[in-house]
């Protein structure tokens, strides 16, 4: 879509959904300032743009929450569906032969071991994670950042999005760079002091504590650095807009 229909169609759909010119005069501001979500053509498009525009402006550098180690819960287990065979093969080796590909706009294309992630950096956290169906828990995360395999890879200036990818077909997800970066951001292999379980996404998932949980993608195979995400899946910058999910699920 081309700058002039997409900024018409933000526009009209905002004041469409909102009944207001202030919000009109928001999606401007959302589009100068690139801060439209790659699902913005869906039903809820201009709901989203407005969204993700206003946390991005209004909070660009919130912290995420973090907890007391007292107040680490009972892990829930959500149902994840069934795992590749190639899934087993690795789990028999003990995932050393797991890899992380790291490709798209950088310099340096990466293939890392869990062995390799915790070679280059090393930092825990305790964060909340929260389902879109209402449960939640606490957990100490430990992992990589996912800023410092960015910085490793040679992330090119233009990059607006990092796209990732798991073991099971057909299910991924992205964040702008802004989040990418955010240290929290954290390519996560051990949990509660501990590996990481199966249940929990092992070797390798991604924690973005500053999203729902469904942005906690588990069984991480690949990241892409992108400028766009048009040509990703069917272009809504994850599997999860295509179920009537938000890309943007700031919490
Ligand atoms: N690969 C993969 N990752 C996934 C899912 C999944 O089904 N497969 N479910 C997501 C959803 S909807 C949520 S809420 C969280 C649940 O994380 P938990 O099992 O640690 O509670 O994982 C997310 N990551
Ligand atoms: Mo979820």
């Amino acid at each position: 879509m081309n700058p002039i229909t997409r900024r018409k169609l933000i526009t009209t759909g905002t004041v469409a959904v909102a009944g207001a010119t202030g919000l009109a005069a928001a999606a401007r501001i959302a589009e100068r300032y690139g801060l439209i979500p790659p699902d913005h053509g869906t039903l809820y498009g201009a709901g989203e743009t407005l969204t993700y525009a206003c946390q991005r402006v209004l909070t660009a550098h919130r912290p995420m929450r973090e907890f007391p180690r007292s107040m680490i819960s009972t892990p829930f287990v959500s149902p994840y569906g069934k795992l590749p065979p190639a899934f087993s093969a690795s789990q028999a080796n003990h995932f050393t032969d797991w890899r992380l590909v790291v490709d798209g706009l950088v310099t340096h294309p990466l293939s890392l071991s869990i062995a390799d992630l915790r070679a280059l950096a090393v930092r825990s956290q305790i964060t909340e994670i929260a389902c879109e169906e209402g449960w939640s828990y606490i957990a100490e995360w430990i992992g990589t950042p996912l800023s410092a395999v960015l910085r490793e890879a040679g992330a090119i200036p233009q990059a607006r999005y990092v796209a990732y990818f798991c073991i099971q077909h057909g299910l991924w997800d992205s964040v702008d760079i802004e989040e990418a970066n955010h240290p929290g951001t954290l390519l996560t292999w051990g949990m509660n002091g501990g590996d990481l379980p199966v249940d929990y996404g092992a070797p390798l998932r991604l924690r973005v504590p500053r999203q729902i949980g469904y942005k906690s993608l588990k069984f991480l195979t690949r990241i892409t650095v992108a400028d766009s995400l048009k040509d990703f899946g069917k272009g809504l910058g994850s599997s999860s807009p295509e179920d009537g999910y938000a890309w943007y699920a700031g919490i």
